[in-house]
């Protein structure tokens, strides 16, 4: 279990980050456990598969991909274990899945590139926060058609995820300019499109993003600025569908102010919630593999995808394709 705890900890120290990015991680965390599990018996390789998947689910609770490929690679597993697979059989279906899974998160990536570039327009300024893969692959994929746009990125206090995202638009020659979280309005007027990812798309219709992402979305709306959202269907939430709310992750006050600073401060609290909900008012599209949605739509992808009809679970994203 060395590697798992070592795979959780690197996302829990966000050394593996961003949404999808963690969604493949922890699917292939249940691929390198089910490869390393010795059971003597089905029972025994279900035990251990799942202690991983405790682990690994553990890790940062807002990124709704982390669970949703955990259960993609569960279900398929545990249908298996079901049908009276050995421990062989039950190891070779956890690869099978997670691969599986690996394959659907770049394909959906793929598709919304080409879906969102449409939507870029020479001359485009074009506003992003933190760092989506999503959103670079999408900016990537309208630089390729021979778009010329520029990209406005926030630095993304207190992790500065901002300049992973500007360093890698300036390799791939997009302009850049890279601005402090909280000049965001002050440049919105400059701005034709705020183009962002996310961590989970509520059933009715809201983005969790980093945190800020709602201020910016604030200034856009009031500066008549579209919102645009890339997000694969894996990183919309079923359990939002029942009313229950994504948990926003609080992470240690050190990010915000160095332990050593920290005695200048006595007295002060310090939190650091590390995303926000952008409520889908403020938000235009979401763009997913599937077509561009309005954001009120969120509840019929959820349904379509997740095989959800009021008030009885089918599972069909959770299910074996026959
Ligand atoms: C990353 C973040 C990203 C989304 C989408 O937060 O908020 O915008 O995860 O990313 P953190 P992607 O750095 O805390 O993980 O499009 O790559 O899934």
């Amino acid at each position: 279990m060395e590697e798992i705890i070592k795979l959780a900890e690197d996302i829990r120290e966000m050394r593996i980050r961003g949404a999808a990015e963690i969604g493949r991680a922890a699917a292939r965390g249940l691929s390198i456990a089910a490869m390393k599990i010795n059971a003597k018996n089905s029972e025994e390789f279900m035990k251990e598969l799942n202690k991983a998947y405790d682990l690994l689910i553990s890790t940062r609770p807002t990124a709704v991909s982390l669970p949703n490929a955990l259960m993609y690679v569960m279900h398929r597993v545990k249908k298996a274990y079901r049908r009276g697979a050995d421990v062989n059989a039950l190891r070779e279906a956890t690869i099978k899945a997670a691969e599986e899974f690996r394959r659907t998160s770049l394909e959906a990536i793929r598709r919304i590139s080409e879906i969102g570039a449409r939507r870029i327009r020479n001359g485009d300024v074009i506003m992003t926060h933190c760092n989506s893969s999503v959103v670079i692959s999408i900016l990537k994929e309208a630089k390729k058609q021979g778009k010329e746009f520029q990209v406005i990125v926030t630095e993304t206090r207190p992790r500065f995820q901002g300049r992973l995202t500007a360093k890698a638009l300036a390799e791939a020659e997009i302009p850049v300019t890279l601005i402090i979280d909280s000049a965001a309005r002050y440049f919105m007027p400059k701005v034709d499109k705020v183009l962002i990812g996310a961590d989970a798309v509520t059933a009715n219709g809201a983005v969790v993003n980093k945190i800020g992402t709602s201020q910016i979305a604030l200034a856009a709306k009031e500066a008549r600025v579209r919102v645009f959202v890339g997000a694969e269907t894996y990183k919309f939430s079923p359990n939002t569908i029942l009313g229950e709310l994504v948990e926003i992750e609080e992470r240690p006050p050190e990010e915000v102010v160095p332990k050593e600073e920290m005695e200048n401060l006595k007295g002060v609290k310090i939190t650091n919630p590390a995303f926000d909900i952008t409520p889908p008012e403020y938000i235009d599209i979401i763009i997913t593999e599937r077509g561009i949605i309005p954001p009120q739509a969120a509840v019929l992808i959820l349904m379509e995808e997740f095989g959800w009809t009021i008030g009885e679970e089918t599972t069909k994203f959770f299910s074996e394709d026959e």
